[in-house]
């Protein structure tokens, strides 16, 4: 086989595990199940949460709940798993799915192979051992063959330096580190800064509660209504007696929901018949407007801006005050290329008396915190919580905090100080045995999460049962093949119209960060990324090079 070195001798060192799993939410859960119960594998998870959960152990504000339907958003690799675990509505809130995790942590037994509160802080590869070397926060040291990083895309967060923000006397909070107690608002004066998929679920909450809620926004949203309720019984067992028929439409489909797009260009639509496509989706509420529109969607800004129109009607007809309704109206980006907000009252908010809207571009940015609260505009907003709401350092933010470390000392996060490079979104070249799970540059944050968690663990898991099974020691990217992987990716995205906007998708939100498009938008959506995930495999790993047992 052409992709095979020898092995050069290597120098013994005390293994202490086969694999270190990074991370214990979806990804790390799953991984490490399949990795100890399907490989028999010595594996250890490090979780810098006191519980499994991930996204859904921190993410705790008010209104925090999934916006993909429940019956999709969970595990389908165990069918008696499917079978007993019962979602009560259509987009659960965060308890729930962290109830679901527990659950199924209990379940697979996966507690006690879990390291929790504990922070990896540095991860190194040694040449002379072909093994990496994994240091956390708490003064662990421990070495493995392989490394899987399960850290989510969406899990550094971001809190931008806003002048002044520890002078503030009342409290703040981040949305993703939120007090596991709560927050209460009654009485008091509120301010959300940010208006993204976040802060469109806590606002229409925080508004009932709090006396008084200022919102800053910098940039409005395309929101379209979520639809939520209770799980029809009925709908409910009709979906567990198909879910070999759900499991593989969602595995084969665009975005791993049970969503395709309508085969047509809005362009040769009456605008009747268009409008009655988009009263059925806005009727059925989640991303049926966003992910299963007319095809040309994402790629003619002369079909987007029809879509782009209705919503903004719906806008106009929702917000009483029309010059509220103006500032809440997106008018700088085509709709669908920043993350779709799904809502629940969102705009209706605005029309309460105690809901104030500042809008950068009108009202003028955020100055300053205050001790009193927030200056924009040259005017002080006095408010006694501050809920800061601002996202994430999205995709490359939680593996650049790791401190990998390569072949000869390379850093990731230098490597990839001009946007990821990687192959696949599951490997980089330099980095040997690394493997992340819904890595940037793979379609992750553009699919329903779970489907491609789970299609990467299986595929890291099945490479690494081919390596055992083949005396393989180590396997890493090709340069050529990354570099190959890094143009396609850029050239599909720069083929929408998604590279245009400042969004989280770029890169945009963070500061002095690359302007990369981050996850990949494959033209036969995830049912062929996975197709191209398996032929690589097939053909022995192309691409890849393995070293050999020596
Ligand atoms: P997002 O979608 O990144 O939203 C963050 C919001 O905060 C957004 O409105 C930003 O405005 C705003 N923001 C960010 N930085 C600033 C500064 N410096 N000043 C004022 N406003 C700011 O994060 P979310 O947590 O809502 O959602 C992240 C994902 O989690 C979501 O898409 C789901 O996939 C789950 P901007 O639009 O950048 O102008």
């Amino acid at each position: 086989m052409v992709n095979v070195q020898s092995g050069a001798q290597k120098e013994s060192a005390k293994l202490d595990f086969d694999a270190i799993i990074i991370g214990a939410g979806f990804s790390g859960m799953y991984m490490l199940h399949s990795l100890r119960d399907k490989l028999a594998l010595k594996v250890t998870v490090f979780e810098a949460g006191n519980n499994v959960g991930g996204t859904w152990y921190w993410n705790r504000y008010p209104g925090a709940r999934c916006d993909s339907d429940s019956y999709i958003y969970c595990y389908t690799f165990d069918n008696h798993l499917l079978q007993e675990w019962n979602w009560s509505e259509r987009y659960p809130e965060q308890d729930e799915i962290l109830r679901y995790l527990e659950h199924c942590a209990e379940r697979f037994h996966l507690k006690r192979d879990i390291q929790f509160a504990k922070r990896v802080v540095e991860v190194t590869f040694d040449e002379a051992t072909d093994l990496w070397m994994v240091r956390t926060d708490k003064g662990d040291a421990v070495r493995a063959n392989y490394v899987i990083t399960a850290v989510g895309s969406l899990s550094a967060t971001n809190v931008p330096p806003f002048k002044g923000l520890g002078s503030f006397r009342g409290k703040s909070y981040h949305t993703a580190q939120w007090p596991h107690d709560g927050v209460d608002f009654t009485t008091k004066r509120v301010a959300v800064i940010g208006t993204g998929a976040t802060a469109v679920q806590a606002i229409p909450e925080i508004a009932q509660q709090a006396k008084h809620l200022t919102v800053f926004q910098r940039t409005p949203n395309f929101c379209v209504p979520a639809r939520n309720g209770r799980v029809d019984p009925g709908v409910a067992k009709a979906r567990k007696s198909d879910y070999d028929g759900v499991r593989e439409r969602i595995k084969k489909s665009f975005f791993g929901f049970e969503l395709n797009f309508i085969p047509k260009s809005v362009l040769d639509t009456t605008p009747e018949e268009r409008e009655q496509e988009f009263d059925r989706m806005w009727d059925a509420g989640g991303f049926a407007l966003w992910l299963a529109n007319y095809q040309d969607l994402f790629f003619s800004k002369e079909a987007n801006d029809i879509i782009a129109d209705y919503l903004k009607c719906k806008i106009r007809s929702t917000v009483h005050d029309p010059v509220v309704a103006e500032k809440l109206i997106p008018k700088t980006y085509p709709y669908g290329t920043k993350r779709q907000p799904l809502d629940t009252n969102y705009f209706e908010t605005f029309n309460k008396k105690n809901v104030l809207l500042v809008d950068a571009s009108t009202d003028g940015p955020i100055e300053e915190i205050t001790p009193n609260g927030i200056r924009a505009g040259g005017k002080e907003y006095p408010v006694d919580i501050i809920v800061i709401a601002t996202g994430f350092d999205a995709m490359t933010g939680p593996l650049n905090n790791l401190g990998i470390k390569g072949r000869g000392g390379r850093e990731l996060a230098q490597d990839w100080r001009d946007g990821p490079q990687t192959y696949l979104g599951l490997a980089v070249a330099g980095f040997p045995n690394l493997f992340t799970i819904t890595g940037p540059q793979s379609p992750s944050v553009l699919s329903n999460m779970p489907v491609s968690i789970e299609q990467h663990v299986e595929w890291i898991t099945d490479c690494i049962a081919y390596m055992r099974r083949n005396k393989r020691t180590t396997i890493e990217a090709t340069a050529q093949a990354q570099d190959a992987w890094v143009a396609h990716v850029a050239e599909v995205a720069n083929g929408t119209l998604m590279t245009g906007t400042d969004s989280w998708y770029m890169g945009a939100n963070i500061a002095g960060k690359p302007r990369r498009f981050l996850p990949y938008l494959c033209p036969e959506g995830v049912g062929g990324y996975r197709k191209k995930c398996a032929e690589i495999a097939e053909k022995g790993y192309e691409g890849f090079v393995f070293a050999n047992v020596a």
